[in-house]
């Protein structure tokens, strides 16, 4: 291990990120727990997913009043959301309230990436190193890196040559684009595109969809929220966040039905209709709970929403293509969407399948598939990201005696509790690998892992400890059960990103703890009660943070 010299600075905390986590990170260790913080954020400003990803129609698909932060009533007292599902430039103006009312932005270094975290044995510290060439010594690390925040590399080449505009749905400019007159290819039908693809084909002379994989969609039914439904809602703010907590994803839906094969074709019909009308996720957690374990549930309403389809779309062949088939509902993530398929009656856009025949590469003057060139002046990349582990791998992170974490994790990550990794002390992840992570409402699922760390923190300061790693047997039970709730459900027989298998090479595993957002937080909360089971706890040599020279942070 190199040796750091003194003349480093030291602080306790560490956060990497300034989007919800880092938030409410630099808050929570700064203002309550009395610690020295810095965060570095690679962005020019806070915001995280909601700086980078300014692409038109972007929006979150969880609504306002759950995805947003429930840990200060003034705030939410304060803030009004002012639709449903709030736009993007919504949430960044909530986040960077957030951070003015906080006073944040002190304690976050902008414009600047993390591109190391070494554990030093002999120090039992974290050093810490940024693209600006500084270091910087912590005890503790926080990741608030996110979860879908490192883009995934095209298989085609070619981009380079290309001599239009080439935009990134998840790095946006952020200067307003004009499509207007112009003919424009978007690659990817996730999740992203589906946002973008209605409004971008408002504006363009020309829209071409390259569509590989077609993707269930229903509707978000978005609606705005006025004065005196935000003033109700303020006044419930407990009792909505309490029900939140008891739901599988961190919303209070509670109209789950045990099985879509225990009703008749006439009763399945009805909740169908009902919660496709409703939007928003209902299908797909307030439905018939064997939906996601039971292939022939699922088939019941996954011809539900074929036949849906059929119906929005006019022309039949291409209905017939932008109707999924061969996977399950909900094991690829399920888009919510706004007259994403009514976009493919319109006279200037075109859907190009290239389920077969893929994409070769991007020429100089468009997208080429086998012979064919299709001729754009702008392609918009919807690709998707390198999930859950590409952005902590993305950083050089050594832990015990050098060992790398991308070693470590070569046939998928071993956490516990999708929080914490043996030979990595004192590294939380935030919303990590192997936790409910995407699969919760994520401002909850930061919360509740932020306020982990801080409670490890605390107990282990009343001990007079100041180390915490888990087990690596604790580690081997947290992918078992992992896998075995995965197991369970049809989830792992798809090919998506909740599996790695959107990454050609990516080692397929399930990212994801599947069993919901309470049984979660309740095995959390046995470990805790237990004197933190499955983790070592002990002290590190004393270190002097007073003898270091230079500058506190
Ligand atoms: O990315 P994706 P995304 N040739 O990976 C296609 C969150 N999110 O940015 O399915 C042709 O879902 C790929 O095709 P296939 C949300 O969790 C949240 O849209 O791999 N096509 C797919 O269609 C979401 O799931 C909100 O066959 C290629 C698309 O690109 C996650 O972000 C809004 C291709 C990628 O879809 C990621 O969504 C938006 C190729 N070579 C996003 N390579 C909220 O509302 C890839 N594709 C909160």
């Amino acid at each position: 291990m190199t040796e750091i010299p003194l003349s480093v600075p030291y602080v306790d905390v560490v956060v990497v990120g300034a989007g919800f986590t880092g938030l409410y990170a630099l808050h929570k260790f700064r203002d309550e727990m009395k610690m020295s913080v810095r965060v570095f954020e690679a962005g020019g400003d806070v915001g995280g997913t909601w700086y980078w990803n300014r692409y038109p129609g972007c929006r979150c698909d969880v609504e306002s009043i759950f995805y947003s932060y429930s840990f200060d009533e003034a705030l939410q007292q304060e803030w009004s959301w002012s639709e449903k599902y709030a736009s993007q430039p919504e949430i960044l103006r909530y986040l960077n309230h957030v951070a003015d009312r906080f006073d944040l932005r002190k304690g976050i270094t902008f414009d600047t990436r993390v591109t190391a975290l070494h554990w030093d044995d002999q120090e039992s510290l974290w050093t810490v190193r940024t693209d600006d060439g500084n270091s910087l010594r912590c005890r503790y690390v926080i990741s608030g890196v996110g979860t879908l925040s490192v883009a995934k590399k095209p298989e085609f080449g070619g981009i380079e040559n290309f001599q239009g505009e080439v935009l990134f749905t998840g790095n946006w400019p952020h200067e307003t684009v004009d499509f207007s007159g112009q003919r424009v290819a978007v690659i990817g039908t996730g999740a992203s595109a589906s946002q973008a693809i209605p409004l971008i084909a408002e504006e363009a002379a020309e829209l071409l969809v390259f569509q590989r994989t077609p993707n269930f969609a229903t509707p978000l039914a978005n609606a705005p929220i006025d004065a005196e439904q935000m003033r109700k809602i303020k006044e419930d703010y407990p009792s909505l966040r309490e029900a939140a907590r008891k739901g599988f994803i961190g919303v209070p839906y509670d109209q789950w039905l045990p099985s879509a094969l225990a009703v008749d074709p006439d009763e399945r019909r009805r909740v169908y209709d009902d919660r496709y009308a409703a939007g928003g996720f209902r299908l797909f957690v307030d439905s018939f709970q064997d939906i996601l374990y039971n292939y022939d549930a699922n088939e019941t309403l996954a011809e539900y929403l074929r036949e849906r389809i059929y119906e929005r779309v006019k022309d039949p062949d291409t209905a017939e293509r932008l109707v999924p088939k061969g996977y399950a509902y909900g094991t690829k993530r399920p888009l919510l969407e706004t007259d994403y398929f009514e976009t493919f009656n319109r006279e200037n856009v075109r859907l190009i399948d290239v389920s077969e025949e893929s994409i070769d590469e991007i020429t100089a003057t468009g997208v080429r598939v086998g012979e064919h060139t299709y001729e754009v002046d702008v392609i918009v990349l919807a690709t998707g990201f390198d999930a859950m582990t590409g952005p902590i791998l993305a950083m050089d992170l050594r832990g015990r005696n050098g060992i790398r974490l991308a070693d470590k994790w070569a046939d998928g990550p071993r956490t516990h509790l999708g929080l914490m990794v043996n030979q990595f002390p004192n590294l939380f992840m935030i919303t990590g690998p192997q936790s409910p992570s995407v699969l919760q409402n994520m401002p909850m699922g930061i919360e509740d892992h932020v306020d982990f760390a801080c409670d490890a923190i605390n107990y282990l300061h009343s001990r007079d400890l100041n180390i915490i790693e888990p087990t690596e047997q604790a580690e081997s039970m947290w992918l078992a059960l992992v896998n075995a709730i995965a197991d369970l459900t049809l989830m792992p027989q798809s090919k998506s990103w909740y599996v790695g298998a959107n990454i050609p090479g990516k080692p397929r595993a399930c990212f994801l703890y599947l069993g919901g957002a309470p049984t979660y937080r309740q095995t959390c909360a046995e470990a805790v009660a237990g004197g933190y089971t499955g983790f070592y706890l002990s002290k590190a040599q004393a270190f002097d943070s007073k003898a270091v020279v230079g500058e506190a942070v």
